[in-house]
């Protein structure tokens, strides 16, 4: 398939330290995807689904021990500590390699490795990155395959070129204890093992795609950031773009894919996605922001997925798909899962494989439910009824705004502006959200996630800081930064605003203030609506009294916040940019004195 002596040398490498019984190359033919499906199906690797109700659909179940992202397992080793920064795990490279050796050695043995020739971007663009991974997972194969362009123009493409991400992926025995997910950013390689799970092993996603793409897009001047991107076309025709940060399972799909309410419909806005996971910010020629999504594909939160919140990622779903730890309908060989309807299948198997019997569900024990509430879908960007038709443009989209946000029952009201591109970076920095399933470990704590990136900046937090203050002066014309919060809840616990589709209102008013139409309250924390601006026309529940409540800012709690967002960049440590530590000291002072 190649002539490339890096790529031949690297596998020759890799095969003897892990001794497959033969070496499968990857083509991206639909003839060889098809007889790959066929050989998991036959292993029972993977279950094809009802072929009439969900066409060239597949269940997969993994080990009830890898079902989510091992951030405690996820190693930055760069040849000085000080490199990969506090927030990061390290491990010195050489300790690493002869660590992972030990486990990788033989680990391949009467298995097949697969040799994945793979794009993030559009193959032969100037944004285009070439990575090749190494798997004995036709699971990982079968998703790459959607997530990812495969194929023997990739390797056209690379030519004998050394400039590509070698990715090492072995199964060996999904061992917990053993599971190790390590960057190279100086090797330009990825080695991860035990695990099968998503953003452990499809290694073009969160460990290329961020983790290392983060470390050389501070080196290049351009950014790898955890963004969805979408386009708002306007009733005349014109389409302005935003990108936005949230943390994993915190709706970045969802937005990226929304259907405007009635009231915007009727006047003829659309919506189109992009990306849902991925962006690629590269300052362009006429000194806007442009954005790509690098990926093919969407590996999307299945829980919650239904035809009210997300109708485009549904019918997505609908063919060409594999599923990840959903509910099993045996009565009609098609998948279920929390949030999807009202009817969960009583003839059915659980995530874990076993029986389930619905009725014992209880929505607030999560060891009863059907689905892993980190259960996913892959699936091909082409299926999505709202892919954007710049989707496949080399040249990506120029951005009008970027927007942070998480889940935050109190504090953070639901849209705010920040005051200069600093002023945006430092309420980036500042980020925080409720935990959630997409790592493991506990869900629902409030942790400080900066620009949805703390799992995966692939240096320190603080030099991560600095690119982006950098960038602010690389950019003629920058996007304005706004920040989001679609998860107040009220003393109940009940979430304030509807959000999904009616999160359109609030880009509007995004949208709107990029482009100077519409005023706004300065308060201590930033630019906050006058709420008559935020257009609630059509909503049942919400008033205009419930827009001033999601609104306010409560000083008290900013002011709480502020020593938790001290100790938060102690920890950063050294690095943290002066300018950072200045926009703090403002904040702290406009805060007190609004008491
Ligand atoms: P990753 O793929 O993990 O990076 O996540 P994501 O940011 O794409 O998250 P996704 O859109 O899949 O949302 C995950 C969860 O958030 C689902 O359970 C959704 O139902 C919920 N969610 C998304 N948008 C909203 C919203 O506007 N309001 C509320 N209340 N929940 C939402
Ligand atoms: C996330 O956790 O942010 C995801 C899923 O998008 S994974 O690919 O597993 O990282
Ligand atoms: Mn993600």
């Amino acid at each position: 398939m190649t002539t490339n002596k890096y790529v031949l040398g690297w596998i020759d490498e890799m095969a003897a330290m892990t001794q497959p019984d033969k070496i499968v190359w990857i083509d991206g033919t639909e003839e060889q995807a098809e007889a790959l499906r066929a050989e998991a199906c036959s292993t029972g690797e993977i279950t094809k689904l009802n072929e009439e109700l969900l066409p060239n659909c597949y269940l997969h179940r993994t080990a009830v021990n890898d079902v989510a992202r091992v951030e405690d397992r996820t190693f930055i080793c760069t040849s000085k500590k000080e490199d990969a920064g506090n927030i990061n795990n390290w491990m010195a490279p050489a300790e690493c390699y002869a660590k992972l050796t030990k486990l990788y050695t033989g680990a391949m043995k009467g298995r097949t490795m697969y040799v994945i020739p793979y794009s993030m971007g559009i193959v032969g663009s100037p944004f285009a990155k070439y990575g090749i991974e190494l798997t004995d997972s036709i699971y990982v194969v079968l998703n790459m395959l959607i997530m990812t362009r495969v194929g023997t123009n990739v390797l056209e493409a690379l030519g004998e070129s050394g400039d590509f991400i070698k990715g090492l992926h072995a199964k060996a025995d999904i061992n917990q204890e053993n599971r190790y997910i390590c960057h190279f950013p100086e090797d330009n390689t990825i080695w991860s093992v035990n695990s099968g799970y998503g953003g452990n092993v499809l290694l073009g996603k969160k460990c290329f795609a961020l983790r290392i793409a983060s470390y050389l897009g501070r080196k290049e001047n351009w950014m790898a950031e955890h963004m969805l991107i979408l386009g708002v076309e306007y009733p005349d025709g014109e389409t302005k773009y935003i990108c936005a940060a949230f943390p994993s399972a915190c709706g970045k799909t969802n937005l990226a894919m929304l259907i405007p309410p009635e009231f915007y419909k009727k006047q003829g806005y659309k919506v189109w996605c992009v990306g849902d996971d991925i962006a690629w910010l590269r300052v362009g020629a006429d000194g806007r922001l442009w954005a790509v999504n690098p990926e093919n594909g969407f590996f999307g939160v299945a829980p919650g997925t239904n035809e009210g919140s997300n109708p485009n990622a549904l019918y997505t779903t609908k063919r060409d798909t594999i599923f990840t730890n959903v509910v099993h309908n045996l009565d009609n060989n098609t998948v279920w899962w929390e949030g999807l309807d009202k009817n969960p299948p009583a003839n059915a198997i659980d995530w874990k494989g076993n029986k389930w019997d619905y009725t014992k569900y209880n929505k607030a024990d999560k060891s009863t439910c059907g689905a892993h509430p980190n259960s996913r879908f892959t699936a091909s960007a082409i299926n999505c009824p709202c892919l954007s038709k710049e989707f496949n443009n080399p040249a990506g989209v120029p951005v009008s705004a970027i927007v942070f946000g998480g889940r935050r029952a109190k504090t953070a009201p639901l849209v705010y502006q920040s005051t200069s591109w600093q002023n945006g970076a430092f309420v980036g920095s500042i980020m925080a959200s409720e935990t959630t399933a997409a790592a493991a470990g506990a869900v629902g704590v409030v942790r400080r996630d900066p620009m949805a990136m703390r799992p995966f900046v692939g240096y320190d937090m603080g030099d991560y800081w600095a690119h982006w203050l950098k960038m602010g002066t690389l950019i003629p014309n920058p996007p304005k930064i706004f920040h989001v919060n679609w998860f107040r809840t009220d003393d109940n616990g009940n979430f304030i605003w509807p959000g999904f589709g009616d999160n359109m209102r609030v880009l509007m008013w995004i949208l709107a203030r990029c482009e100077g139409k519409v005023e706004a309250n300065i308060t201590p924390i930033g630019y906050v609506p006058n709420a008559e601006d935020i257009c609630v026309e059509g909503l049942k529940d919400v008033t205009l009294d419930t827009i001033k409540e999601l609104l306010s800012v409560d000083v008290e709690s900013w002011l709480a916040d502020i020593d938790n967002i001290r100790a938060f960049y102690a920890q950063v440590g050294d690095r943290v940019p002066q300018a950072m530590y200045d926009e703090l000291a403002a904040l702290e002072a406009r805060l007190n004195a609004a008491k």
